[in-house]
Parts: structure tokens; C-alpha cells; sequence
């Protein structure tokens, strides 16, 4: 009847603003901060309810939090999207239902950017790039340096990408190179274990480039355990900026962290009142981020936030 369809949503009943965040899962220290600052900003705020589901990286998780979180007619719904492809369905499915959909931290699959209204988050190729050009830049153009890559999750954007910057940036120069390349994804447990096994082979290495901090963190424990000096014997370059690596970079035992920001949710947030306003919002929202090492870094440490 025409009486019931002038009542609220659900969702809306209440006045507060419903939005669900398919979160991957707790495999960082990044993404941890990531967690907290997307809490805190919804929890903190009275015109909003958060629903939260955490996908123990796995994406059918993923894809079952959003069904719900449609079924639920929530007002926006957040995707920190584990791996890049897979996605065209469900949000489909999101879009039917007229619920704006913005991409969280890591992207999707190009062509599907009708599927979403915004990606929040950081350019990862640039990131590799710069991971790439410090290690240049420090070692030298002409150096002989051989390098083990740590890889994110495999087909996870923040993978892909941070490994296209950083190989495209080394190519032309012919002394660097990556002698060994596989996954660990994004944790500790697993870096430590990829290059625990890499050293019983081979300790002629010069540099470790983790795609992120834990991974990172996770080699150099390796590296200490194989009897050689991590940050000395062998550079270590990691990615996110957390701060254990500004610790360990105080410590002498890593070199560089390129900064990835995780504080994304109060971004999120605006972008949600935004779209709800009607205002037509970039597809692309940047976060601003540095490059610590030595000195910088120590100076930095005291004021980081996560
Ligand atoms: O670098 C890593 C995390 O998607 C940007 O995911 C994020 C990455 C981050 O697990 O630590």
C-alpha cells in the first residue's frame, strides 16, 4: 500500500545512518589500524551505526558480508576488497539495491568502476616506485644488489601493484636483481617462514623488499636467526609505516618504510555524507604519504599513530 511505502527503511528508522565495512580480516598491523580508526570514527559518532564483519581473508566471507549487509538495507556499505577480481556480482547486487558501495584501501578489478562510487585509498605502484628508488638512490645505480620480494596476498591489489612500481623501477638497472619472489601474505608468520627457507638455499642477498612492515619484520627475525645482520648485511625495505618497523629502522635492523595510511576512516566517512548530499565525489580519493628512513624516521617515531 501506498501507507507502507512511506515508511522509513529500517536502516533509517532510528535517524543513524547504517553502514556496513566487509573488513579482510587481522593480518597486519596496518590493517589493525585500519580496524580501529574505521570503529572509532562510526562508533564515536552518533548519526551512524557500524556494522563490522571481519572475513578472516577470505573473500566468500566477504561476499556473504555484503548479501547480509544488503539484506539488512543498510545505507553504504565499505569493501576493503581482499584480491582484486571476483567482485562483479555481488556488487551488482549492491548496486540493484541502490546501496553505494565505496572500495576501502585496496581496488578492484579495472572496467568496474560503475560498481562503486570511490576508492579510498593509496597509489601502491607509486609506493613500489619509491621503494625501488631509495634502494637505488642508497645503493647505488651501477651496484650488484640481489633482492628477495616478499609478495602480499596473492591477486590482492596492494601485491600487484607495490611489485609493478618496484620491478618497473629496477629494470633498467641491470646489476639489480630479484633473485627470489613469492608470497607471505602480509603477515609476520609468514615472511619469517618464506625467508627462513630462501636463506638455507642461498645467503647471497643484499636487500629484502617486503611489501609490507610485518613481512618485513618477519625477514629480519629470519636473517637474525641465520647468523647475519638485518639493516647492515642486508637492507631491509618494507611498506605501510607501522610502528614496530619505526622501531626497528631506531633499532639499525631495517632501512626504510614507505608509508601507507590507514587512517581511512574518517574519509570514509565524509565520502558517505557526501554521496548521501548528493555530491558527486572523486573516483579516486588519495591518501598523502612519505618515505621514512634513518634519522627522518627516528625523528618521526614519537608522533606515529599507529
Ligand atoms: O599494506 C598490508 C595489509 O591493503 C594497503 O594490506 C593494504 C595492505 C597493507 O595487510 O599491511
Amino acid at each position: 500500500s501506498s501507507k507502507a511505502s512511506e515508511e522509513p527503511s529500517p536502516s533509517a528508522s532510528n535517524g543513524k545512518l547504517v553502514v556496513g565495512f566487509a573488513q579482510i580480516g587481522q593480518e597486519s598491523g596496518w590493517r589493525d589500524a585500519e580496524t580501529a580508526s574505521v570503529k572509532e570514527t562510526f562508533e564515536g559518532d552518533p548519526g551512524f551505526e557500524l556494522k563490522f564483519s571481519d572475513a578472516q581473508q577470505k573473500q566468500e566471507n566477504q561476499i556473504k558480508a555484503i548479501r547480509t549487509f544488503i539484506a539488512q538495507k543498510v545505507d553504504a556499505i565499505a569493501l576493503a576488497p581482499v584480491v582484486e577480481s571476483g567482485w562483479e556480482t555481488v556488487l551488482k547486487e549492491a548496486k540493484d539495491a541502490g546501496i553505494p558501495v565505496f572500495l576501502l584501501d585496496r581496488g578492484i578489478t579495472k572496467g568496474n568502476e560503475d560498481l562503486y562510487v570511490s576508492f579510498i585509498g593509496s597509489d601502491f605502484i607509486l609506493e613500489g616506485q619509491n621503494a625501488a628508488k631509495w634502494m637505488i638512490d642508497e645503493l647505488g645505480a651501477d651496484a650488484q644488489v640481489n633482492i628477495v620480494q616478499l609478495e602480499g596476498t596473492v591477486g590482492a591489489s596492494a601485491a600487484n601493484d607495490r611489485k609493478k612500481g618496484f620491478e618497473d623501477a629496477i629494470k633498467d638497472h641491470a646489476g639489480y636483481k630479484i633473485v627470489y619472489s613469492q608470497t607471505g601474505d602480509f603477515t609476520r608468520a609468514k615472511g619469517k617462514e618464506v625467508m627462513e627457507a630462501y636463506l638455507k638455499k642461498d645467503k647471497n642477498i643484499q636487500a629484502v623488499y617486503a611489501h609490507n612492515d610485518d613481512m618485513a619484520l618477519g625477514a629480519i627475525q629470519a636473517i637474525e636467526e641465520a647468523g647475519l645482520k638485518p639493516g647492515t648485511d642486508i637492507k631491509i625495505i618494507g611498506v605501510d609505516g607501522i610502528k614496530p618497523a619505526f622501531e626497528a629502522i631506531a633499532a639499525g635492523k631495517m632501512n626504510v618504510t614507505v608509508e601507507c595510511n590507514p587512517l581511512l576512516g574518517p574519509q570514509l566517512k565524509q565520502a558517505i555524507l557526501d554521496t548521501k548530499a548528493g555530491t558527486k565525489l572523486e573516483k579516486w580519493i588519495k591518501s598523502d604519504e612519505d618515505v621514512y628512513s634513518g634519522q627522518k624516521a627516528i625523528d618521526a617515531l614519537p608522533n606515529r599513530k599507529y
